[in-house]
C-alpha cells in the first residue's frame, strides 16, 4: 500500500520520538487513526478533547518533549483549545492536529463549518492548513520546529481528503527538530554580573523553572554567597523543601521569611523566571535578571542588569568568577524568620486543629507526606493551589506542575492522565478543587480505560472557594448562589467508573483514605470534605486589602441577622 499524508505523519512522528497520540476519533480523522492504528504509536482515546490537550500539555510540561493530541472537524477541534492554553502560557511544545472536511465542501457553509487557522491563531505560534499532499512534509516540519523554537503550541489542520492522498516528497530535516540547546551568557556580560554581585553586601537569588537542571550549581553558589535561594512556585521542585539554602517561595505561595528577604537584600538575581507578580518585588535596591529570553528581562521590576543566557552554564560562569561572601548575618536572619514560618504551617495543617473538620492544608501535608519520593503532583487552580503549593513539602526528586502561567480551573486530572501514561509505575496524584474536578470529572473514565493509575485528591468545599475570598477582598458580599454547589459522592462516582473510591470526612479518617488509595493499583478518586471558610496565610500583608475583608465580613454578618 503506497504511503497517504496521515502515514507519513505518522511515520514522521514516530521518527521524532513520538509515543502516544491523546484524542478522540470522529471522521475527518479515520485516515489518520488508521495510520496510527499500523504504527507503534499508541491511540490514547479520551473522554473531551480538552481533556486530550491537557495530557499532551502535562507531557510536554514534564519532559520538553513534543506532545501530540488530536481533534475532529469543526466541534472536536474547538474542544481542544482551552487545554492548549496551559502549553502555550508553560511554554510547552505540544503540536495540535484537527482533522477538517474535504476541501470539496469548504466555503459552502457546510455542517461544522469553522476556521481553524482563525481560532487556533491566538494559541499557537503557528497554524497552518494543509491544503495539498505536496505541502505537507515541508509545512509538518515547519509546525514541530515552531513548537521547539517558542517553545509552545504548533497546530495543523488537514482535510479528510488530504490525509488520506497519496503521500508527494519526503521530509529530509528530522534532525533539526529537537529541544533548542542552552547556552551561556556573553562574557562581558557575566563580567558585569560579577561586579555587581562583589559589590553587593546582602544578595538573594531567585530561581524559577528555568534553573531546571541547575540545582547544584545554585547551591554552590549560595554558600559561596552566603545568599538565601528563593523560588517561584514553578521552582519549587528544584530542591527539597528541607534544604536549608532552599527559602521558600515569594508571594501568596510563598512566606514572610522571602518577602522580606526579597524587600531588603541589596542584590537581587533573578534566573529562569519572568514571576509575574510585580507587587512582590522589589522597587527599590539593585535587580539582575538572567533568562534564555530577551523578551522576559527588566519586565517585572526595575531591573539594573538584564542578561540572556540559560541558567544553568551562566551559573558556572559565574561560579568561576565570584568572590566569596563571609557575613551571614542576613543569611541568619532569614533562616531564622523560615523556621518561624514553618512552625506555623505546621500547626496550620496540625490534624488535631479540630475534632471533626479537615482544614484543607492538613490535606496537602498527609499527601506530600504519604506520596513517593519520586512522586509527581499536578496542581489544579483555586484555593486549593494555595493549599498544595504552601504545604506540599517536596523532596527535590518529586515534580510539580499546575496551571501556573494559565491559572485555569479544571485542568490537573486531564494533564495527571498525560503524565501518567510516560510511565504507569511513576506515582501521580492530582490535587484539585471539588469545582476544578467537576468541570472534566469525565476524564477519570480516560484513567480507568486506559489504566492510568492516577490517584485525584479532591479538596471537597463545595464551592468555588477563591471567588468568596476574591470578593471578599475588593469589599463584595459573596454570591453564595453563584459560589457554591453540590456534589456527587465522589467516592462512590469512581466506583462506578471502574476505578477505587475513598472518603475522608474527618481527621481521623484522612491519613487511611490516602494510604489506601496510593497503595490500589488503578486510578482512584479522594473525596476530602474540607472546612470551606479557612483563610489563606497573607506573606505579604496588604493593609488596604484587609480592610477589605473586614467590611465584607461587617455585611455578611449584617446579611446573616437580617435575612438580606
Ligand atoms: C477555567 C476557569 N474558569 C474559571 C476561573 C475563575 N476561578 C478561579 S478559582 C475558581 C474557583 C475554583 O473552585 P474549586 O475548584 O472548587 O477550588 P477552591 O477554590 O474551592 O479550592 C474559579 C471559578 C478560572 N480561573 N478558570
Ligand atoms: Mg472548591
Amino acid at each position: 500500500m503506497s504511503q497517504t499524508v496521515a502515514s507519513q505523519l505518522i511515520g514522521v512522528l514516530e521518527q521524532i520520538g513520538v509515543k502516544q497520540i491523546f484524542g478522540l476519533i470522529g471522521d475527518s480523522l479515520n485516515p489518520l487513526a488508521d495510520a496510527v492504528r499500523r504504527s507503534q504509536i499508541e491511540w490514547v482515546g479520551v473522554r473531551h478533547e480538552e481533556g486530550a490537550a491537557l495530557a499532551a500539555t502535562g507531557q510536554a510540561k514534564l519532559t520538553g518533549q513534543l506532545a501530540v493530541c488530536a481533534g475532529t472537524t469543526g466541534p472536536g477541534s474547538n474542544h481542544l483549545v482551552a487545554g492548549l492554553y496551559e502549553a502555550s502560557r508553560d511554554h510547552a511544545p505540544v503540536l495540535a492536529l484537527s482533522g477538517e472536511m474535504p476541501r470539496s465542501l469548504r466555503g459552502t457553509d457546510y455542517i461544522q463549518t469553522t476556521e481553524p487557522d482563525l481560532l487556533f491563531r491566538d494559541v499557537s505560534l503557528y497554524t497552518e492548513t494543509i491544503a495539498t499532499a505536496a505541502q505537507a512534509p515541508g509545512v509538518i516540519h515547519q509546525a514541530i520546529a515552531a513548537a521547539y523554537a517558542g517553545p509552545g503550541v504548533a497546530h495543523l489542520t488537514f482535510p479528510q481528503d488530504v490525509l488520506s492522498a497519496k503521500a508527494e516528497g519526503a521530509m529530509s530535516s528530522l534532525a533539526t527538530l529537537k529541544p533548542h540547546s542552552e547556552f551561556a551568557a556573553a562574557e562581558g556580560d557575566i563580567a558585569k554580573i560579577v561586579e555587581r554581585i562583589d559589590r553587593a553586601g546582602s544578595v538573594v537569588i531567585m530561581c524559577g523553572a528555568g534553573c531546571r537542571g541547575a540545582a547544584d550549581s545554585l547551591r554552590a553558589l549560595s554558600d559561596r554567597l552566603k545568599a538565601p535561594l528563593v523560588h517561584t512556585l514553578r521552582g519549587k521542585e528544584l530542591m527539597a523543601y528541607d534544604d536549608p539554602r532552599w527559602m521558600g517561595g515569594l508571594g501568596m505561595i510563598g512566606t514572610k521569611a522571602v518577602y522580606h528577604a526579597v524587600q531588603n537584600c541589596d542584590l537581587l538575581v533573578m534566573i529562569g523566571t519572568d514571576y509575574p507578580y510585580s507587587n512582590f518585588l522589589p522597587t527599590k535596591g539593585s535587580v539582575i535578571q538572567i533568562d534564555e529570553r530577551p523578551l522576559v528581562l527588566g519586565r517585572r521590576a526595575p531591573t539594573a542588569l538584564g542578561v540572556t543566557g540559560s541558567a544553568r552554564p551562566t551559573l558556572k560562569l559565574l561560579l568561576e568568577r565570584v568572590s566569596a561572601k563571609t557575613d551571614t548575618r542576613f543569611w541568619d536572619k532569614v533562616t531564622n524568620e523560615r523556621r518561624k514560618w514553618d512552625e506555623m504551617l505546621d500547626k496550620q495543617c496540625d490534624l488535631k486543629r479540630s475534632k471533626d473538620r479537615i482544614h484543607p492544608q492538613a490535606v496537602a501535608r498527609a499527601v506530600s507526606d504519604a506520596a513517593r519520593r519520586d512522586a509527581i503532583f499536578v496542581l489544579d487552580t483555586g484555593l486549593n493551589t494555595l493549599w498544595s503549593g504552601n504545604w506540599i513539602r517536596q523532596t527535590g526528586s518529586q515534580r510539580i506542575i499546575g496551571s501556573f502561567n494559565n491559572a485555569a480551573v479544571g485542568t490537573a486530572l486531564g494533564q495527571a492522565n498525560g503524565v501518567q501514561a510516560l510511565d504507569r509505575s511513576r506515582q501521580v496524584i492530582a490535587l484539585t478543587g471539588d469545582g476544578g474536578f467537576n468541570m472534566l470529572m469525565g476524564e477519570f473514565m480516560t484513567a480507568v480505560h486506559h489504566r492510568l493509575p492516577v490517584k485525584a485528591v479532591v479538596y471537597n468545599n463545595s464551592a468555588l472557594g477563591l471567588i468568596t475570598l476574591e470578593a471578599e477582598s475588593v469589599g463584595l458580599v459573596p454570591f453564595r448562589e453563584a459560589i457554591e454547589f453540590p456534589n456527587p459522592d465522589f467516592a462512590a462516582l469512581a466506583r462506578a467508573c471502574g476505578g477505587h473510591g475513598f472518603t475522608a470526612r474527618e481527621p481521623g479518617q484522612l491519613k487511611t483514605a490516602l494510604s489506601e488509595a496510593l497503595a490500589v493499583d488503578g486510578p482512584a478518586i479522594v473525596d476530602a470534605v474540607v472546612v470551606a471558610d479557612e483563610m489563606p496565610n497573607m506573606p505579604h500583608i496588604d493593609l488596604e486589602q484587609a480592610g477589605h475583608y473586614a467590611v465584607a465580613k461587617i455585611k455578611e454578618a449584617v446579611l446573616a441577622v437580617t435575612g438580606g
